[in-house]
């Protein structure tokens, strides 16, 4: 029986998970995990990527010390940021977090220079102002020039496992630099962002052998023999891929710190319509295109949570959100003003303020004016996939850590008129290494891994009851959400 080690480290936390597939059924094991997060130096936010090596290592040692002799390994993590690299290998700079406001204005100077229609058309991916393209365009031009190579985080961590340089696919989506045609990095962005192909790796499907963890590393630390695998290292095509959808067309919510909402297609939708909604087309493993839209997620309430005086756990949050009467406060959880705010109490303070709603004091009000608003919008976005998909979604899956959230899985069922199918919470993990196993011929596909994975864990279904009022919300929350607030 072989044993695969998925190494899932998201915006808030990393953890180190075996899977084994023993009579048809996948057996997951978390055994190491530890807190990630965003650090400030001098005004700027970068990722200890130092760190997170450590805390791999350390989780590494532990899979030793669960009598892992051997494995395979899989390396995912959240998209868009990079570290560069010079003619020696060395890394030339700490790794700027997105959240670094540096690319705040990247959109509006680019779109002076090239429409950001055509952009689209041809790349197919949503406008954030940190994609690695806005990233890269606000990025010290002479210590670009600098750098031999441009490694995406996940890229880079396997590089400095085994010396391999990659540029896995589905994550080289996320810096909105691919062509959908060509599926090749485009050269005209390229040129606008003063970068050169070399500069990027050849691209490198999900499923393919990458060799073995550097000999060194392996003596040094008393890791287990491990044999990389490129897996679909952007985070979500990983959690996507453990979702565990039966019906031909599936919406999923990839609920962590951000949320993730989409569908999953054969093919990209890149249209005037999906063009003015601002929905993306990330490339998944397998040929497949996730047609998604990112809403702020549960960085609000971690954000609130960072804030309080009080320590609350998010179990906490819940029970006392629940005290509190539903949709007396609403937020439009994505506008720019929550991406990186001083503080989120007071942001979303302000923000009721000035749109002259009630203003939440409590931790009980902030967490269920963020729930509330969340549902909303999950209803507003499910709106707009079966609009643009042309096809009914009947029923929503809701994966990752937020399926422990379940006063905000039934209020989405309810909210949004659906069943809500939710589990498994580390669908992430469990995607890294359905790659892993399809790779090692244990599972033959996707859709055969989506079938185990059906078989493998429990999930629980949200059935909708009725919300007092709801016309009336959706439309107060529409209009909170069309217009964007004078600030
Ligand atoms: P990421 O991978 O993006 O770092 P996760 O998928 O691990 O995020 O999800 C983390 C989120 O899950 C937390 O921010 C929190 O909102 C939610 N969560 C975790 N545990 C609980 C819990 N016991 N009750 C409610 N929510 C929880
Ligand atoms: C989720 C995620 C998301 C990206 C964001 C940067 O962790 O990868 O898909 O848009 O982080």
């Amino acid at each position: 029986m072989k044993k695969h080690i998925a190494v899932d480290i998201g915006a808030s936390s990393g953890r180190l998970v075996v899977g084994t597939y023993e009579n048809g059924k996948i057996l997951l094991k978390e055994f190491y995990r530890f807190p990630n997060g965003i650090e400030e130096q001098n005004g700027n936010y970068f990722w200890n990527i130092e760190k997170i090596i450590n805390e791999i290592v350390n989780g590494l040692k532990a899979a030793k010390k669960e009598g892992i002799d051997e494995c395979t390994l899989g390396i995912d993590t959240w998209g868009v940021d990079y570290a560069l690299i010079d003619v020696d290998g060395n890394r030339i700079q700490e790794i700027y977090a997105y959240r670094d406001e540096r690319t705040k204005t990247a959109i509006e100077k680019i779109k002076k220079q090239k429409s950001l229609k055509d952009i689209y058309k041809k790349i197919g991916i949503q406008f954030l102002s940190f994609n690695t393209l806005f990233q890269l365009y606000a990025h010290d031009q002479e210590e670009l020039m600098k750098a031999h190579k441009i490694l995406l985080v996940p890229d880079y961590l396997y590089y400095r496992l085994s010396g391999r340089l990659i540029s896995e696919k589905t994550n080289a989506s996320t810096t909105q630099l691919l062509n959908l045609e060509t599926k090749e990095y485009d050269e005209e962005l390229l040129q606008l962002i003063g970068v050169k192909r070399e500069q990027f790796e050849t691209l490198t499907e999900p499923g393919e052998f990458l060799g073995p963890v550097r000999e060194s590393i392996i003596k040094e630390h008393d890791i287990p023999q491990c044999e990389l695998i490129c897996v679909a290292t952007h985070d979500t095509a990983s959690a996507v891929l453990g979702v565990p959808g039966a019906e031909k067309h599936f919406a999923y919510l990839c609920s962590g710190t951000w949320s993730l909402m989409g569908v999953e297609n054969r093919y990209p939708i890149a249209n005037e319509q999906s063009y003015s909604m601002n929905y993306t087309n990330e490339w998944g493993a397998y040929g497949t295109y996730r047609f998604l839209k990112n809403i702020m997620g549960l960085w609000l309430i971690q954000e609130v949570r960072r804030q309080l005086e009080k320590e609350y756990s998010f179990a906490d949050l819940v029970m006392e959100a629940k005290k509190i009467k539903p949709f007396q406060f609403l937020i439009d959880c994505n506008d720019e003003c929550f991406l990186k705010p001083e503080n989120m109490v007071l942001e979303v303070q302000h923000y009721c303020q000035k749109s002259g709603q009630s203003v939440p004091q409590t931790a009980g009000e902030l967490a269920r004016c963020i729930f509330d608003s969340l549902a909303l919008m999950y209803r507003k976005t499910l709106k707009e996939l079966a609009l643009l998909n042309e096809y009914p979604i009947h029923s929503l899956h809701v994966v990752g850590g937020g399926v422990q959230n379940e006063m905000l899985c039934q209020l989405t069922a309810d909210v949004a008129e659906l069943p809500v199918i939710a589990g498994p919470i580390e669908s992430t993990a469990l995607g890294n290494i359905i790659v892993q196993m399809i790779s090692c011929g244990e599972i033959a596909d996707a859709a055969e891994a989506r079938k185990v994975t059906r078989e493998s864990f429990p999930i629980t279904i949200y059935q909708p009851a009725p919300v007092h009022q709801l016309e009336r919300i959706v439309k107060q929350f529409i209009q909170l959400t069309s217009g964007g607030l004078e600030r």
